[in-house]
Order: C-alpha cells, then structure tokens, then sequence
C-alpha cells in the first residue's frame, strides 16, 4: 500500500507534464494545420484558376460577363468555396458567385493579396482569401478571388485536438503502467537485497555476490544499525541494569528482608601482620571478586576460613569483624582451622583432588583417605557455623564453590527450611571423568541438600545432571533441569558469574589512559614506545600460562618485527604454592620466561616480564588500561574473571582481548579474539591480529563486549538466583498453608 502510495506520488507530476503538453501544444497544432491547409488552398486555387483562365480571358475580350458568370458558378458549386470573386484592379467587383459581399469584398480581398497565410473573419467564421491575377488578351488584368470555406478545417482540427488528447492519455496511462510495474519489481528487487543487507546473512564471498552492489552499503549500514543498537541499549540502561539498589529491592520484596549467610573457604578481607603492622588485603579469587559486591549489597553474615596472620587479632569474642573496614556492610565470621585440617581439607582433597578432577588440565588428581576426613570434618564445622549464626529457622545461604561440596546436605539437617543455594565455581567434568572420585556418590548427594544448584555454563549443568543420573538413584525432569533425590528437589540452573561494573565515581577515580602506560612502562623500567601485552592470573596450571608464553615466542619468531617492540607482562599471584603440582609448575614457568628472555632479549630489552606476587586492586586496573592486548588462555575455566574486569577498565574504548574458548567467558564475549590456546600458532596469530588491529575494529569490538558485561554484571547474578529462590520459598509457603489447612 504505501509503496503505490509512493508511486502516485510520482505518477502526480507525470500527469501534471502530460495536461501542460496538451495545453500548449493544441494552439500551436491549430496554427500549423491552419497554414498547411491554407497552402493547400493557395494550390487548389491556382489549379481552379488555370481551369478559367483561358474561358475568362475569351469572354473579358468580348465583353461575355454572363459566360464568366456561368463559368464562376460552376465554379461554386463546390462545398468548400464559399464565393467567387471577379475584381478589377481598382477593387470594383465585375461578377461574383456564391457569398461575395460586393465592393467592399473585392477591396478587402486584394489587400490580401501577396499575404503568405491570408485568412480573414467572414460570416462568423475564417475564410482563405485567394487573390490569383488574371491577364486579358487585350493585356489589362482583372483578379479572381476565391473565397474558400476554413470551418472544415476549424472541425479536421478539433478531430485532431481530440485525437492528440487520448493518444496524451494513452501514452500517459501507457507511461504510468510501465513506471509502477517496473518500480513494482525494482522495489521488490531492493526489498529483497535491503532485507538481505539488514539479516546479517554473515560475511564472505556467498553474501557479497547475493548484496551486489548493495555490499558497501551494507556494511555501512550495519555498522550504523549496531551504533543505534548501542544508543538504545545506553539510553534503556539505567531501567534495565541490575545494580546494587535493584537487588537490595529484590531482597525486600521477593524475599521479604530474609536472612543472607554466605559460606566460602576464602575470606574477602585478610588482615595480616607486616612490620608489626596489621595490614588488610584483597585476596586474588574470582569468588571473592564476585560475591563480595553482592554482600555489601544484601548485609547479612559471610562465614569463611580465616587464614590471615592477624586474622585473630582482629574479631570479636564471636570471631566476628565488620567489614569493609571503615565502611562495615556486613559481618565476617572467620572459621579457624588447624594447620591439619587445612592441609587435608583445603590443599589436599579440594585442591589437589577436586580442582584437577572438574577442570580435566592433565593433572591427575590425587585422592587420600586422609584428605576426604577432613573434608568431611571442615565441612561438618562450617554447617554448624551456619546453624550457629542463623537467627530464623529459613535463612537464604549461599554456598560458595567446590571447597563445600557436603555442606548443602548437612546444613539441612540443622535447618530443614532454609533455602540453600550452592554455586560451583569451576567446571563440571563429564561423568566418566568424575567417576574416578572414590567418593563421587557421597559428593552427589551432598550438592543435592541445596535448592538450587548453579554453574556458569548450560554445559556445566548438563554434565552434573548426567553424572547423577550416573551414580545415583534420583528422578530428573529434564525439561525443567530439576532433580528429585530422597524428597528433596533441586533445581540445575546456569548462573554465569560477572564482575560489579565501575561506577562514575571509581571510574572519575581512575588515571587517565595515557597516564596509567607511563606510570608502567617508568615502574616496570620499559621503552617508552613498547607495545604492551598482558595476563593476570592466579600461579595455576589451569589458566594457560605456559602456552601463553609459547605463542608470544613463536610470534617473535615468525614476527621478528616485534622483537623490541613488543613486551609481555604476566602477573601471576602466588596460590597453592605450598602443592608440590603448583611448585614445579610455577619453577616451569620461571624458566620458560628465562629461555624466551636469553633468546630474544638483550641488556636493555626482556620480551618477557613475569611478576609473580600480590598485586593491589589498584595496580591491576592500572595495568588493564596500560595494555594493548590482554591475553586469557586459561585451559578450563569455569568463567575468568580477569576478561571482564579488562574490559571494565577500558572505558576509552581501547584494548584487544584474546580469550580462550575453553573459559565460560567465551559464550557471551564473542567479539574478543578467540583461541585454542592449545594451538600455539592459532594464539600467536592472533597476538600478530591484536597488535595491528585497527582503532575502529578495537573500538567497536570493545565497546560492545563492554555493554556485554556492564549488563550481565554481577547484581544480575545474583538477582536471578535469589529471584529464583524466593519463588521457590512462595511455592513453599503456599504449600505449607495448604498443609495446614488440610490438617486443621
Ligand atoms: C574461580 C574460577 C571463576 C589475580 N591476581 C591478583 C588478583 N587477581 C584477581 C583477578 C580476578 C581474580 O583474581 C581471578 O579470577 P578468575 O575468574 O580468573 O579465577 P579463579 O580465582 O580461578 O576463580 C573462575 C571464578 O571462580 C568466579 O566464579 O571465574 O573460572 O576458577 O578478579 O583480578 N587480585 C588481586 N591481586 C592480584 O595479584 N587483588
């Protein structure tokens, strides 16, 4: 509809043309056919005349009028000739025939005489006037006028006005059909390609050859379309984003100010003694990146394992302190643990046992009986730890990671109503991979005590939903990811973890962009111009470290341009470094990062800078907005965390990051450079990319993964598990009414 809408549009003016044609042009054919029939006449005329001639000129000798009247009238007797004149050449009329006026006839006749179009107004109509000079045989001339009748060219005329007006019309309705089917099929045709350029049918040659000449302005349009996407997604931020505000009303509404426990082994805040000081410090843990911004949030108890050395020091007589220190949002309880029960809980059967088993890294893992009582026995103590701290009988616990696999099941013994939710952190391995845990059914049914298990990924749930159906005897409804299991249900369910989204004020905290690379390349001792490459990672052979390491080298290789130019900095905060498996790895490291260093580096250029301690929150932002290139290569990750929070920093826009398909990151950061870090050409390549990627492409990839992440925050998270959580504590409420009811 509207495009024939459009076409009349078009067609308007064509009309408007066609009518003016016509207006103009008739007056303008009535003059010519008026002349060439008035030529005509001139000639028939003459013809006439020659056939008197002879028999005028006889009788004019002998004076015989009435032989030339005779001769005229025959004359006359034609249709057309409405009269005939014989004038002499003083204007006095000899004899006439038909309508000719006498005197003033021949005087006004002869004025035309010599006149190329001589045509007069007779008897209410146009009349030719013919003046055609007769000379006598006794020499004197006498003129025969002819007055020939012009209305039948008055009426040939309006034939032909009205001829010319429908062949307009037609030609014009011929014009107008053609216009709209061919605009018809031209705009089908644009509809077609345009619908074609809008679908993203993908890149490559197939696309390119179906857009045509339409290519260009689909990328360009596309891009403008993505830019608009953007402005929307900006524009309906605020609304749609999850923010600490947004959960807290949550919390209120869904779950009616319930009680929040958190439980995890490592705690958010570590005191410990330097210099006589006591000093507080952030632990390097994607966990307590992530859920700590969620407990400022919600209040509430977080119970952990106390490992600082001024930890003590620093609790009440309930082993309790508030924190953060000096704002204080919520209570930490620490937990103490005997330097066995850490060594058998925590290193041995959780780190060196579970860690390897979900993450498949090709280290095997080790389980000791010692190792699994102590776990059960660490376990044991937090969950009294949760009915200790507990003020009603049906708080909100959350249980945090593979340290705490039992602890779901016994803390419902304490509290048969709280609603527990349990997130692994890591990954979750295949049911034959996990088979080989001694334990693997008394893990099961530990995780299955929680209401609502979360992993990061679909895939991860998937793989635990097929090792219970494996191992234990439980019914699964597998449309609705729910487990049955001894009449308890727990609902499977992805959560993929994020980081809390700087907010203006930290990030007006910020140095600027420039500011940050010299404070880096002056600390670290680098030429000005360096290109900066960059990892952060806990010391651990899961994150890919090595191969890592590998690429940059055989990108020095096969890019000999970059030596010199190009500098890789790894921190890697130490972890786990009291494990025999971690110690021998990270010495594997020290001196890979040695043979690249002797290999490629000289006195004042080390391609490779590794930095294996505790870095400040503070100096890792600095170093995210240094780098040109972020590189996470992690071999198995749950998420990684380092991705996001590299991208947060980038608030200039700027920056590639390289990620590992094998980390949970990888589903929703599609537009980072993505590796199999296992392939050291594929991530040297890529590096090569990162290095000489344009600023446009570095803009536009990076401002999208940063709406990517600004919205799947952390505050999302966890509002999706607790909103989640507190239907699930309405449908118990309802259904502990209705029991009531029933029994009353
Ligand atoms: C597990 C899963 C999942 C690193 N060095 C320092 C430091 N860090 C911080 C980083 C980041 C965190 O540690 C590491 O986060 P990841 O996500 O990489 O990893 P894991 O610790 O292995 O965490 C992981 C995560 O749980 C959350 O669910 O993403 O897949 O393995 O925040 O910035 N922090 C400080 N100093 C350092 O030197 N302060």
């Amino acid at each position: 509809m509207n495009s024939l809408r459009l076409q009349f549009r078009f067609l308007f003016p064509l009309v408007i043309v066609l009518v003016a044609a016509a207006y103009f042009s008739l007056p303008l054919i009535d003059k010519l056919t008026l002349r060439w029939f008035s030529r005509d006449l001139s000639l028939r005329g003459t013809l006439v005349v020659s056939s008197l001639e002879d028999s005028i000129s006889d009788a004019l000798r002998t004076h015989d009028l009435e032989r030339i009247q005779k001769a005229i009238e025959r004359v006359v007797t034609d249709e057309r000739l409405l009269g005939v004149g014989l004038c002499d050449t003083t204007g006095k009329l000899i004899v006439s025939a038909g309508v000719f006026a006498p005197g003033e006839g021949c005087a006004a006749a002869l004025e035309t005489a010599g006149e190329t179009f001589p045509v007069r107004s007779f008897a209410g109509g146009n009349v030719h006037v013919g003046v055609h000079p007769i000379r006598g045989s006794s020499g004197a001339v006498v003129n025969l006028v002819l007055l020939h009748d012009l209305s039948f060219i008055e009426r040939r005329s309006r034939d032909t006005r009205r001829y010319l007006v429908i062949l307009l019309t037609g030609l014009g309705l011929v014009v107008a059909v053609t216009t709209i089917v061919v605009a018809q099929l031209t705009l089908r045709g644009w509809m077609q390609n345009t619908r074609a350029l809008l679908s993203d049918g993908g890149s490559g040659v197939e696309n390119e050859r179906r857009l045509g000449e339409l290519a260009p302005l689909a990328v360009e349009l596309r891009a403008r379309l993505r830019d608009l996407e953007d402005e929307f997604r900006r524009a309906l931020g605020p609304q749609l984003e999850w923010d600490p505000e947004r959960l807290r009303s949550l919390l209120r509404t869904q779950l009616r100010d319930d009680e929040v426990i958190v439980v995890s082994n490592r705690e958010p805040y570590i005191h410990e003694q330097v210099d006589g000081n006591i000093v507080v410090r952030r632990p390097a843990s994607g966990l307590v990146t992530a859920v700590e911004p969620v407990m400022r949030a919600c209040s509430g108890t977080w119970i952990a394992h106390g490992g600082g050395s001024a930890d003590r020091q620093t609790v009440d007589a309930k082993d309790r302190v508030r924190v953060p220190p000096g704002r204080e949002e919520y209570t930490l309880r620490r937990i103490w643990l005997s330097p066995e029960e850490e060594q058998g809980y925590y290193y041995g059967f959780a780190n060196e046992g579970l860690w390897p088993l979900c993450h498949v890294a090709h280290v095997r893992p080790v389980f000791r009986e010692s190792d699994w009582h102590q776990y059960v026995a660490v376990n044991r103590r937090f969950a009294e730890a949760v009915a200790a701290e507990a003020v009603s009988e049906d708080p909100v616990v959350l249980v945090q990671d593979y340290h705490f696999a039992l602890l779901p099941a016994m803390i419902r013994e304490y509290l048969p109503r709280a609603t527990i939710l349990t997130f692994w952190h890591i990954p979750w391995p295949n049911p034959e991979s996990f088979g080989i845990c001694p334990w693997r059914r008394e893990i099961l049914r530990g995780m299955l005590g929680s209401t609502i298990l979360g992993f990061h990924t679909r895939y991860h749930c998937k793989n635990f939903i097929e090792t219970v159906d494996r191992y234990l005897e439980a019914r699964i409804e597998h449309e609705h990811s729910i487990i049955s299991h001894q009449d308890d249900e727990t609902l499977v369910e992805s959560y993929p973890i994020s980081i809390e989204w700087p907010g203006p004020r930290q990030v007006a905290d910020w140095p600027a962009v420039d500011a940050c690379r010299r404070a880096v390349v002056e600390r670290l001792g680098l030429a000005s111009n360096v290109r900066l490459a960059v990892g952060v990672d806990r010391f651990d052979y899961t994150k890919g470290i090595l191969e890592r390491l590998n690429a940059v080298e055989r990108l020095l290789e096969k890019h000999p341009e970059w030596v010199g130019k190009l500098v890789f900095v790894q921190v890697a905060a130490p972890s786990r470094s009291s494990l025999e498996e971690y110690q021998s790895f990270q010495q594997r490291i020290q001196l890979q990062c040695q043979r690249i260093n002797e290999r490629f580096g000289g006195a004042d250029y080390q391609p490779v800078l590794l930095l294996a301690e505790h870095h400040e929150h503070e100096a890792l932002t600095e170093l995210y907005r240094a780098a040109d290139v972020c590189l996470v290569t992690s071999l198995h990750d749950g998420m990684n965390l380092v991705c996001k929070e590299f991208v947060a920093a980038r608030d200039d826009e700027r920056g590639v990051l390289i990620l590992s398909r094998f980390a949970g990151a990888a589903r929703e950061m599609t537009e980072a450079l993505i590796v199999n870090p296992y392939h050291v050409e594929e991530s040297a390549d890529a590096l090569h990319q990162a290095l000489t990627m344009p600023d446009a492409e570095q803009r536009e990839r990076m401002a999208s993964l940063r709406m990517t992440v600004r919205e799947y925050n952390v505050f999302r998270w966890a509002g999706r598990m607790l909103a989640d959580a507190g239907r699930f504590r309405l449908r118990q409420r309802i259904e502990a009414r209705v029991q009531r009811v029933r029994s009353e």
